[in-house]
């Protein structure tokens, strides 16, 4: 019998599935729930608006587990019986937290076929909605945290990064000062990954080191929470965080809830899940230092892996641990799709006209240079959004757009100077990884090939072969990333590559000191 893993990606807009036949060496199925489609929460783009506020940014948990029965329901259909899975893992946005109360421990153990996860998880929940990745609300308490820890290289020394306003610890620590008494009700702090494994386990799961590296809380030598970090977060909080444990945990069973209403194995495994850019590690078949990884998804992130633990020295940067067990340094940006979107529908495009307005204009725009703060950034820190242009005004399509595009990738280059070497070849992947016209622009300003990743779910897909290391080990099987990941993730027939253009490329080593005297002139 085929030996099938299901990897869930639970990201910013949308559920999605993948399902690996190990033995085959393919992706055999693949589902998404998009969030619009569950209208009643409220949500746009998957987050919800505040009225007074647009640093902050949050998602409400039930919405993630109510798209989860959806999805299960649809694959059953969509690709058959799901008793065949024999592990599940699942890959999350990273940093959001969710809150759980006296009333979670038994919510997750009864879980009710009959009436669905949301309501059998509504009582579960000490605060109704989880902050996201998105939410920038907490510069006063990184402040007051990296004071408390001496000073932001040294949070980041001990971390991993230096504190950021949508890692775990500002975002617990903003709760415990603004409604003390839902915080004193709450006995568990779960990460998206965690409450969602917690959810599939029917009990308060772990966290993965990978994710655990988003919080600012732990310590990233040891892989341990950091004493003085969770102590000087939030009262009691060492109390409230879950365990964390190696990405390639096999938590339990999944919970009966999940035999009973969607048709798996009663036996099938329940994997510790991990945040999306580690499982995109993963998927993308990233193992050694030398290549790196952009994707393109609601954040635009970029990414490698690095064999020992070396901190960004200006703090921009991130180190977490990787799912196979090193480093891996992280850039995340947060003027990514979205800002694309609306530049695109400010000027009543579709992607097709966004790419022809690409190819209309030149590399190097004739100089023209925009800083895209369309929100809050977080590289470079910009605090207040704020659009910058040079040499041209918000009317010229043509001249928006590439300018756009151009900013991402030239600040993306900039920030990644302190990773060492630059990298030889791109992996792209991401939503707008499937549009050519800008790896053009990717390969051009980073002067090296981009090789466009088979799908853009790679997030997924590293999940689920996340599930398939975890059962495998769990087993007794020896099993090296390298065979499993590599009839999933070598370059194929089907697979495009992007070579820079070498007079685009000597255009853009040029404009970058003028992109960054722009930028630089900007923040500081
Ligand atoms: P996330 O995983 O963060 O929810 P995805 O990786 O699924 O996001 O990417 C979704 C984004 O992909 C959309 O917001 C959209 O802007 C972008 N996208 C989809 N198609 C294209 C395209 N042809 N060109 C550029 N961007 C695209
Ligand atoms: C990474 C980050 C985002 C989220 C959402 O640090 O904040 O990439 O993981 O995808």
């Amino acid at each position: 019998m085929a030996r099938h893993f299901l990897g869930l990606d639970c990201s910013t807009q949308s559920l999605s599935a993948c399902i690996i036949d190990l033995d085959g060496g393919q992706v055999v199925h693949r589902d998404a729930v998009h969030y619009s489609s569950l209208p009643a929460y409220g949500t746009r783009n998957g987050v919800l608006p505040h009225d007074d506020d647009t640093r902050v940014v949050h998602a409400p948990p039930l919405l993630w587990v109510e798209a989860l029965d959806l999805l299960l329901d649809r694959l059953s259909h969509t690709w058959g019986d799901l008793f065949s899975i024999l592990a599940i893992s699942g890959s999350a946005q990273q940093h959001g937290s969710v809150y759980l109360g006296a009333a979670a421990k038994d919510a997750l153990r009864g879980l009710d076929a009959g009436s669905g996860l949301a309501s059998s998880l509504k009582a579960a929940l000490s605060r109704p909605t989880a902050p996201t990745w998105m939410d920038s609300s907490t510069t006063v308490q990184c402040a007051e945290l990296e004071r408390d820890m001496g000073g932001a290289l040294a949070m980041a020394q001990a971390t991993g990064s230096r504190a950021y306003e949508r890692f775990t610890a500002a975002q617990i620590r903003r709760f415990h000062q603004t409604d003390p008494e839902a915080y004193a009700q709450t006995l568990h702090v779960a990460l998206v990954s965690s409450f969602l494994a917690s959810v599939l386990s029917g009990e308060v799961a772990p966290l993965d080191h990978c994710d655990g590296s988003g919080t600012n809380l732990m310590d990233i030598g040891a892989r341990r929470w950091h004493a003085g970090a969770v102590s000087s977060t939030a009262p009691d909080l060492a109390r409230r965080l879950p365990e964390l444990a190696p990405p390639w945990t096999v938590i339990g069973p999944l919970a009966p809830y999940f035999e009973q209403r969607h048709g798996f194995n009663a036996g099938s495994q329940s994997v510790i899940w991990s945040g999306d850019n580690p499982c995109s590690v993963v998927g993308l078949g990233l193992l050694e230092p030398g290549a790196a990884a952009i994707s393109l998804g609601t954040s635009d992130t970029y990414f490698g892996i690095m064999k020992e633990c070396r901190v960004d020295p200006h703090g921009e940067g991130h180190v977490f641990a990787s799912p196979a067990g090193d480093y891996m340094t992280l850039i995340c940006f947060h003027n990514g799709s979205l800002a694309r979107e609306a530049i695109r529908d400010a000027h009543g495009l579709d992607w097709a006209g966004f790419s022809a307005a690409l190819r209309a204009t030149p590399p190097g725009n004739h100089g023209r240079l925009m800083l895209p703060y369309l929100v809050p950034e977080i590289v470079p820190r910009v605090p207040r959004p704020g659009v910058v242009r040079r040499g041209f005004d918000e009317h010229d399509r043509d001249a928006s757009c590439r300018a756009l595009v151009e900013a991402q990738m030239m600040s993306m280059r900039l920030h990644s100077h302190w990773m060492g070497a630059r990298p030889h070849r791109i992996i792209a992947t991401g939503g707008a990884s499937r549009n050519l016209d800008i790896l053009q622009i990717m390969a051009d300003v980073h002067g090296c090939p981009v090789h466009q990743h088979k799908s853009q779910d790679s997030a997924a897909l590293g999940a689920a072969l996340r599930a398939a290391h975890a059962h495998l080990l769990h087993r007794g099987e020896a099993v090296s990333w390298a065979q499993l990941t590599s009839p999933f993730t070598n370059q194929g027939a089907t697979d495009r590559e992007v070579r820079p253009d070498p007079m685009a490329e000597k255009t853009y080593d040029e404009l970058l000191p003028q992109y960054a005297e722009l930028e630089k002139a900007a923040t500081h």
